[in-house]
């Protein structure tokens, strides 16, 4: 071996045993459990509305309709769950009992159920028939159940949640794996004039024994939580954290906590964006041509999806027990559309290079931002929270969108960031700033045409650790400006029951 070859091998030794030696980065804060990080991965899910509001026109049921006022003519689940893997959904979610207290399926500890109707002679079960379809499609199937119960006599006294326990085991324990259960925290008054005071971690424990795997949605978690608002718009910083109580409970919080977490909060619940594809959660013949545009239902995709939230579209059966036409349509537009804008990378064949590379080490390189492997990522040194890393494009390429993906097992790190395009001249021109990435974060810039793309993590809790990059065009949405889309926080109707229960 000549002197040459033995350093050679040598420096390769030590660039081999320093790969072996770089420990993966600590993980950082609360970290999301493997089925929050699975149940993130799903961003795109159907809610419906569904039961004797269907009938009478009413977002909030007052508990005392004739059972048999619920009575779809033709419902169909395999059309739903056909309809929602169509649009590119991964599961379905539907009032199981709404506040009025009726149970989609023969609740025995309810009066008030599918059971007590003329529908199918009372022997009609819609979770069953919707569980076996959203098999059948490959979709996640998940319940509200509101413990709200406008029917119930007992409600208003401690024998009230004991029977709401027993709902909810009922529920849970007969359709199979249920991957979210939505509570709503709507309370109101029992007959016996006193508000009920719900046992928050006797429902939630109860969820857990029936299904360990489910993410259980409320204001505050455990498992995610609502957004704030009504119109499916995370906000532009957005954390998965937040603070929440021992007992899984408040503190109290307000719209913009829900809105955007709280950076180095103390438990993991990621916001989910709920919001209707019409004005009100529930289905009325009279809003038929009130189908949000292509356009809205973009720009809801874009503030959840690309802001690090879930989106979750409810789409009300119609009084046949089907969705309706003018829905089904709009959804399919706006399958092609996601497809046409996000079925080609245009970062495709692009290298990665960082400022800096942890420990130096392959494993953590850059390049793992490009690939498809959602376990490689690329990650720097422990004391290195602000540095840079450049994208170059294979030739010029066009584009409006860049998104950015934070390794989330590992803890959401990022807290602001800055994005550059390589001008004809050499220079970097900004294109963009902001917060935080998060699971995914979907940044909107101007139509750039360029040959490189530089990204500056500018500050961060911890060493940055991302797994994904990529770059879209979008011909489609044209812009907030343009769009001219009404901004409602909450569904009108619903908030003002909100404010007159004493809710917010
Ligand atoms: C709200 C409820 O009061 C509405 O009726 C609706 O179900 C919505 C999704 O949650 O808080």
């Amino acid at each position: 071996m000549n002197t040459k070859t033995f350093i050679a091998t040598l420096a390769s030794l030590l660039l081999l045993g320093s790969c072996c030696r770089t420990e993966a980065p600590a993980p950082f804060g609360v970290l999301p459990t493997e089925a929050q990080v699975e149940w993130q991965k799903m961003e795109y899910n159907m809610f419906m509305h569904f039961g004797p509001n269907t009938f009478s026109g009413h977002e909030w049921g007052s508990g005392n309709e004739n059972a048999d006022s619920f009575n779809p003519t033709a419902m169909d689940c395999r059309q739903w769950a056909s309809i929602a893997k169509n649009a590119g959904m991964k599961g379905i979610i539907i009032t199981a009992k709404h506040h009025d207290g009726f149970c989609l399926w023969p609740n025995p500890y309810s009066r008030h159920t599918v059971a007590q109707s003329s529908w199918k002679d009372g022997k009609g079960d819609v979770l069953k028939e919707l569980s076996d379809a959203c098999r059948e499609y490959g979709l996640e199937f998940g319940i509200y159940i509101s413990p709200w119960d406008r029917n119930d006599p007992h409600y208003g006294t401690d024998k009230y949640n004991d029977i709401f326990v027993k709902t909810l085991e009922d529920a849970l324990g007969n359709y199979g794996p249920v991957f979210e259960q939505w509570f709503d925290r709507a309370c109101g008054e029992g007959p016996n004039g006193k508000q009920q005071v719900y046992d928050w971690p006797l429902f939630n424990s109860t969820v857990y024994k029936m299904q360990p795997d489910a993410i259980i949605f409320s204001d505050y978690g455990p498992g995610c939580r609502w957004v704030g608002n009504e119109r499916g718009h995370a906000g532009r910083t957005c954390w998965s954290t937040m603070n929440v109580n021992d007992d899984l409970t408040g503190p109290p919080v307000t719209l913009q906590t829900l809105n955007e977490g709280i950076k180095g909060g103390n438990s993991w619940v990621a916001p989910e964006s709920d919001v209707s594809i019409r004005p009100g959660w529930f289905w009325k013949e009279h809003e038929n041509d009130d189908v949000k545009s292509l356009q809205h239902l973009l720009k809801i995709y874009y503030e959840s999806v690309g802001r690090n939230s879930l989106f979750l579209l409810n789409v009300p059966p119609d009084t046949r027990g089907l969705i309706h036409e003018n829905d089904s349509t709009r959804l399919m537009e706006l399958r092609a559309a996601l497809d046409e804008i996000f079925s080609f990378d245009l970062a495709s064949g692009a290298k990665a290079e960082a400022g800096n590379v942890r420990g130096n080490a392959r494993k953590y390189r850059a390049d793992n931002l490009l690939d498809d492997d959602y376990d490689s990522f690329w990650a720097t040194d422990d004391e290195v929270r602000a540095t840079s890393f450049t994208i170059t494009l294979p030739q010029q390429r066009t584009f409006n969108r860049i998104q950015l993906q934070e390794y989330i097992p590992l803890g959401q790190r990022v807290s602001e960031f800055s994005i550059e395009a390589l001008m004809p001249d050499g220079s970097w021109k900004p294109i963009a700033r902001e917060t935080t990435i998060g699971y995914k974060r979907i940044v909107h810039v101007p139509v750039t045409a360029t040959t490189a793309v530089r990204v500056n993590i500018e500050a961060a809790e911890a060493c940055p650790v991302l797994n994904g990059f990529a770059l879209f065009m979008d011909n489609i949405y044209i812009s907030d400006e343009m769009s001219n889309i009404p901004e409602a926080e909450i569904i009108p109707e619903t908030e003002a029951l909100m404010v007159e229960y004493g809710e917010y």
